[in-house]
């Protein structure tokens, strides 16, 4: 029992937050070149010009891999180093890089797992009406084209978005994150009905180019709401406010993994939003409903409900003072658990977890090296959860750490510090912390043995 013996232990990492080289050989300009340049958008007007480097340094970033000894990386592709313009000329230095990259990852043994988007959009693109153009999705499946007919002769597993509630949200409601927009309720709809639709689109462009057979998900937001107690009735009001829908905040699962994995909207919502609800053309939710192999879920942090005396569900805050990360997100490991269990339970497709991660107040020490206990706890925590749901027979692939190094965190720019290897923005300097240590004896103990390797 416990992990497989075929268990891919994983980091994942984004473009934008790792790249750097923003305007070199070729590649055109993303919607966060333009917000980050935007006086007071980012922390401190951080920016993704430079970021780690990794461009021209993916090598030495390979060797650190193989030294953690991961079975799989998860990346993403450039939409705008690869098709400067978002669409039309495609950018043949964009794609020798990814060229580059990919067979050194298959030299080195360690599996390549891409998305499409993870949310560097074109800012030709956005300038054209971006997500909110009804031919957004033929833009999104024209892209997805030129990276299936280039790839998937040696990539076998893809993603095609990362976290659609997120940069849905907090991109077009918000305004916090790139493109910065403030939508109505309507608009945002549309934004979301056509990043579903490119989803779809993009799965059925890579099974019709591939010659081989593909393994094809996506990578959600898991938000996830954890019982208090194990009590059927608590049990089950975190299940149903797992998948409910109450309000017009599109910042949840069922708006975006009903229609990808069961082919309709969910009820709740539809009711809610009444005339604001999306224009759904003919052939739109079949479009939407492709076959997929896996559940991609990212998970850091969630709520904990009861059931209330009136049969309401009441959501329990964290005592003052409960573990907390850097970034003021609370520590709760179990959501690993119930949502690999809820998640399969209603959309019925193995699990891999690709995402989950502590932010932390990381330094060099006077000894030269990084020493980051919080996050191996943290990490030890939320996977002796996961270890706990597998045992109880749900099929959990994998499970992607966040992330391989310190990176732009998006509106927190470099404030926030995810990796497993610390990165001196100054120098490039890469040094692995403990935790990265640490999580190359749990790979090459697949897993046994937890708790035992704190030190
Ligand atoms: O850094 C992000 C990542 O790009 C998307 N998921 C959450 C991470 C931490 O905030």
């Amino acid at each position: 029992m416990g992990f497989s013996k075929n268990f891919i232990w994983g980091a994942s990492t984004a473009s934008y937050q790792i790249e750097g080289a923003w305007n070199e050989d070729g590649k055109g300009l993303s919607t966060w070149d333009m917000f980050t340049s935007r006086p007071n958008a980012i922390f401190k007007n951080h920016n993704g010009k430079e970021a780690c480097d990794h461009y021209h340094r993916y090598l030495e970033d390979i060797e650190i891999m193989k030294k953690i000894g991961l079975k799989g990386y998860r990346f993403s592709f450039s939409w705008p180093r690869i098709i400067p313009e978002g669409v039309g000329e495609v950018n043949e230095k964009g794609l020798d890089f990814y060229d580059r990259l990919v067979d050194a990852l298959l030299e080195a043994d360690i599996c390549p797992y891409p998305t499409i988007y993870h949310w560097d959009y074109p800012l030709n693109l956005y300038k054209k009406g971006g997500w909110l153009n009804s031919d957004s999705s033929n833009w999104f499946a024209e892209y997805t084209r030129v990276l299936a007919d280039r790839f998937t002769d040696r990539i076998e597993h893809w993603m095609t978005i990362n976290e659609p509630q997120v940069f849905t949200w907090a991109g077009h409601k918000e305004g916090r994150h790139a493109p910065g927009l403030k939508l109505d309720t309507e608009s945002l709809v549309c934004v979301a009905h056509n990043v579903l639709l490119s989803h779809g689109k993009a799965v059925q462009t890579l099974r019709s180019r591939t010659k081989r057979n593909l393994k094809i998900g996506m990578a959600p937001e898991g938000i996830v709401k954890i019982p208090a107690t194990n009590s059927p009735q608590d049990i089950e009001a975190a299940r149903q406010a797992t998948f409910s829908m109450d309000s017009d905040y599109l910042r949840i699962n069922t708006w975006w993994m009903d229609p990808v994995f069961l082919g309709h909207y969910p009820t709740d919502g539809l009711e809610l939003l009444k005339e604001k609800g999306p224009v759904i053309n003919d052939g739109d939710m079949e479009i939407i409903n492709q076959p997929l192999d896996f559940f991609g879920f990212n998970n850091y942090f969630s709520e904990v409900v009861q059931h209330g005396k009136e049969g309401n569900i009441q959501i329990i805050s964290q005592p003052p003072g409960s573990p907390r990360t850097a970034y003021q997100w609370d520590i709760t490991p179990s959501a690993l658990y119930w949502g690999t269990k809820f998640f399969y339970e209603r959309y019925g497709k193995p699990i891999i977890i690709t995402e989950n991660g502590l932010s932390n107040l990381d330094w060099v020490s006077v000894d030269g090296q990084v020493h980051d206990p919080q996050r191996i706890d943290f990490l030890t925590r939320y996977l002796v959860e996961l270890e706990k749901i597998i045992e109880e027979g749900i099929p959990v692939l994998g499970y992607f750490q966040w992330t391989l190094m310190d990176n732009f965190e998006w509106g927190a720019g470099y404030r926030e510090r995810f990796g497993l290897v610390h990165v001196d923005y100054e120098t490039q300097k890469r040094t692995l912390k403990d935790s990265a240590k640490w999580y190359a004896r749990v790979i090459s103990e697949n897993g046994a043995n937890l708790t035992k390797n704190l030190n």
